[in-house]
This record gives C-alpha cells, structure tokens and sequence, in this order.
C-alpha cells in the first residue's frame, strides 16, 4: 500500500475577536500579526501534515470580518470535514455562543469532528474562563479534543491543529 494524500476542509469557528485569524496565522506562518489587512468573503490557507504516513492537505478556511452573514455563513461551513470552535478565555459571551457555533456547524456539515480552543491565555491576569470549565465544555459539546492556546506566544497552537487532523483522519478512515 502506497502513501496517500488525503484532502481536508477545516474550518474555523467562534466569535470575532476571540483570535481565530491570528491562530491560522500563528500556525501557518509561523508568526503573530497585529497590523493584517482583514479582507473580505474567506481565506483559504493550506498546511501539510503528515498523519500516519498519509499525506494530509488541510484546507483551512478563515472568515473575515467580525460576523458572518447568513448566506455566506452556509457556503463556509457547507462540506467541512473539521473545525477548530474558538473562544476568548478573557470573554464570557464567546464561551457561551460556542454551543450556537457548534449547531450551525452540525446544520451545514453534519457530524464532523471539532477541537474547542480556549484562546488568549498570555492574557492571564484578565482570564475570566477556567481550563476546568474549558475541559468540561469540551465533553458536554462533543468535542474531540480540549486546548488552551495563545496566538501571541503560539503556545500549543501547532499541537490543537495537528490533534484535529489526525482525528480528522481516524474519523473518515473509519467511515470509509
Ligand atoms: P478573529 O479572527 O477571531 O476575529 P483576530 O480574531 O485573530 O482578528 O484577533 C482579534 C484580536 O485579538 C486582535 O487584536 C489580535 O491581535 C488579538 N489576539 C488574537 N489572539 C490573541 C492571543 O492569543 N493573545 C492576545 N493577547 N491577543 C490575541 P487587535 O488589537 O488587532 O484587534
Ligand atoms: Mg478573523
């Protein structure tokens, strides 16, 4: 059996401003911006990840802006295969709307695995969210996996994009 390539759609959900732009630019880039240029529709950003010995092309897709129409919200999360739901660990209101995030992407994409991600924890002196909370939110949604992250300092952002993939890999190896 040969290696092979598989493609998967990630994407990115949760409030605006809880640093999901500055996450995909954390990890595929390998930096933190402050003075990027938000842009409209999506971005489409594409990281190699090796799962397995199978080659995995993550498409991950960035919403610009603060909000999401309607319309255009249905064409983001239609055929997702992943998604990383994040929140802001110093901002209530974005750890209460993930269980809203994670319905509208269960009405477009169905069943599909998710990591949530509590994100901002350089922000220690204004975190308003427990990682105990965090983890417990984690299990009562369903998710796949539970991590603490900063954008700003890339703590453990690689390992909550990876973790997504290879379960993403086991999830659709094991329905095929
Ligand atoms: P969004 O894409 O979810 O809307 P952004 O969020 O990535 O645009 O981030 C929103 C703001 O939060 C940005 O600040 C960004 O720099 C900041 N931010 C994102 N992640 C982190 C983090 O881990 N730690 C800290 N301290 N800040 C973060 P501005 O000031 O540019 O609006
Ligand atoms: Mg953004």
């Amino acid at each position: 059996m040969g290696k092979k390539k598989i493609f998967l759609k990630a994407v990115l959900i949760g409030d605006g401003g809880v640093g999901k732009t500055s996450l995909l630019i954390r990890h595929v880039d390998k930096k933190f911006s402050t003075d990027y240029k938000p842009t409209l529709g999506f971005d489409i950003s594409l990281k190699t990840i090796t799962v397995q010995e199978n080659q995995v092309e993550l498409l991950i897709w960035d919403v610009a802006g603060q909000s999401i129409f309607k319309e255009i919200r249905q064409s983001y999360l239609e055929g997702s295969h992943c998604a990383l739901l994040v929140y802001d660990i110093t901002n209530h209101e974005t750890f209460d709307n993930t269980g809203l995030w994670l319905k509208e992407l269960k009405k477009y994409a169905g069943e599909v695995p998710f990591i949530l991600v509590g994100n901002k924890i350089d922000l220690q002196d204004k975190r308003l969210i427990s990682a105990e909370s965090g983890e417990e939110k984690a299990k009562e949604l369903g998710a796949v996996g539970f991590f603490e992250t900063s954008a700003k300092n890339g703590d453990k952002v690689d390992d909550a994009f990876e973790l997504l993939t290879s379960k993403s890999v086991q999830f659709f190896q094991s329905q095929t």
